[in-house]
């Protein structure tokens, strides 16, 4: 009998509360993430989550959880085109425990830039895309890199 490995736990961070625009779009990745990865946060793809975000459970619960979850990932991928406070805090914590970090961004026409906090900081493995194939080709580099 053969052990498989065990597989890679990612954390997943995007918008909820700065705006659920591009919530589809995490879907998709997330959904992607999956068939190669655990993912522990598959609910902030979840189309019934608002940017209101979940009902059923209270603030400090939620930021309890999640920094659980960030503890125990093996790496982070973020979506950052949306801004969100809660997902730059992530990605500040994760810097902090040194966890493998991608973040996703999506260039557009539109008049607005990733923070320079986040593209600025080496730490990060910050990754420009038109379209969603190359994020996830993106993701998949990413993944072998950590995996070594
Ligand atoms: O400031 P934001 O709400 O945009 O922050 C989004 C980020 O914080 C995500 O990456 C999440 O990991 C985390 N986060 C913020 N709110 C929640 C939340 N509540 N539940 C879980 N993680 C959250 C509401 C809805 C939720 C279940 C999707």
């Amino acid at each position: 009998m053969t052990l498989l490995p065990p597989r890679l736990k990612i954390y997943f961070a995007a918008s909820i509360r700065g705006g659920r625009a591009d919530q589809e779009k995490y879907n998709q990745l997330i959904h992607f993430l999956s068939s190669n990865v655990e993912v522990l946060t598959e609910h902030v793809g979840d189309a019934s989550i608002g940017s209101t975000g979940e009902k059923d459970l209270q603030e400090r619960d939620i930021h309890q959880r999640d920094l659980k979850w960030l503890t125990a990932a093996d790496a982070v991928v973020a979506e950052v085109t949306t801004p969100s406070l809660g997902v730059g805090y992530e990605l500040g914590i994760a810097e902090k425990m040194n966890k493998p970090t991608l973040c996703l961004y999506e260039d557009t026409n539109e008049d607005r830039k990733l923070s320079a906090m986040i593209s600025g900081n080496p730490k990060f493995r910050t990754f420009h895309y038109h379209d969603l194939d190359q994020a996830k080709e993106e993701i998949i580099s990413f993944i072998h890199s950590i995996s070594l």
